[in-house]
């Protein structure tokens, strides 16, 4: 793997963990660390011996946003053409799933960052806001998307538009968190779900997880139709044929992701 300078990465198994690592900015999102997060997810997704990937932060912070001091002086043109962080494009078309794995902060770019990740899991002391209001900005990178859409028009608008922060236990009960847990045992929560999703038909998972995304993107009709194809197309995998069998005879697939 190459070096990097703001982010760490492990693999363990099927599952790859990337840490992000700017301990002395709460790991603000500049544009080097934007850069080795996206290679580093893009290349654990080509590589089919990775079935899913853990992104986590540090105690203190998840990512408390978007760079503040590397955006101050940049323009329209800056910003319009891609900025500090073009490549999220990629990231959002990954196949492989992606979990967050939040504590402390995550603020701005940071939630929105845990947004595109198919499930968060947050720490109790998980901390999740907008707060772009707060410098005369709004958010940039799909948070006054999809938050509406994880937790409702009316608390969304409330935290876009006062920068209001929402503790754990508040997300939880908002849905935008799949699960809170005890910030002592967030990772081995995270590389549990992460080990489970691993061990299922990567041609199933890639699928399901399309589907999913398929439902946020689309009018009802268009997902059922796309579920329907998917669903048929997942009968001309082994693993079907593997997984159906194991379940007759009583025993644990063993599935070849073919
Ligand atoms: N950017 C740069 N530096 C930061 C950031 C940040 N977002 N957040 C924290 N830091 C730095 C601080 O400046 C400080 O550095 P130093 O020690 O050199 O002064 C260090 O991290 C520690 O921070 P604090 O001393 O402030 O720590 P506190 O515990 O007192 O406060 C907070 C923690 C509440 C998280 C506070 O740091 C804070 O409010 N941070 C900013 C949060 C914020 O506004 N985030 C949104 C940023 S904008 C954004 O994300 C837009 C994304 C869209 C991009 C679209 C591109 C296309």
């Amino acid at each position: 793997m190459t070096e990097t300078t703001c982010i760490q990465t492990e693999t363990r198994g099927r599952v790859a963990t990337i840490t992000l690592h700017r301990p002395e900015a709460l790991n603000a999102l500049n544009s080097v660390l934007v850069r080795e997060l996206i290679d580093a997810a893009l290349a654990f997704d080509a590589d089919p011996g990775i079935g899913a990937i853990v992104i986590t932060g540090s105690a203190k912070a998840f990512a408390a946003g978007a760079d503040i001091k590397e955006m101050a002086e940049l323009g329209y043109s800056d910003m319009y053409l891609g900025g500090p962080f073009p490549g999220w494009a990629g990231f959002e078309r990954m196949r492989t799933p992606v979990i967050a794995a939040v504590a402390g902060f995550a603020l701005g770019g940071g939630c929105e960052l845990a947004m595109m990740c198919d499930i968060i899991l947050a720490a109790d002391t998980a901390k999740f806001g907008q707060p772009e209001i707060n410098l005369g900005i709004l958010p940039g990178f799909g948070g006054s998307q999809r938050l509406p859409r994880a937790i409702g028009k009316y608390k969304a608008a409330e935290m876009v538009l006062t920068g209001r922060m929402m503790g754990a236990e508040e997300a939880e009960r908002s849905g935008l968190v799949s699960r809170v847990v005890p910030a002592d045992s967030l990772l081995d929560e995270a590389h549990a779900v992460a080990e489970t999703i691993a061990s299922k038909s990567l041609p199933a998972v890639y699928a399901a997880k399309e589907a999913l995304q398929v439902a946020q993107e689309s009018p009802l009709s268009e997902g059922l139709r796309f579920e329907r194809q998917a669903f048929a197309a997942a009968f001309a995998t082994e693993d079907q044929k593997e997984g159906m069998r194991a379940f007759a005879e009583k025993r644990d697939p063993e599935f070849t992701h073919r």
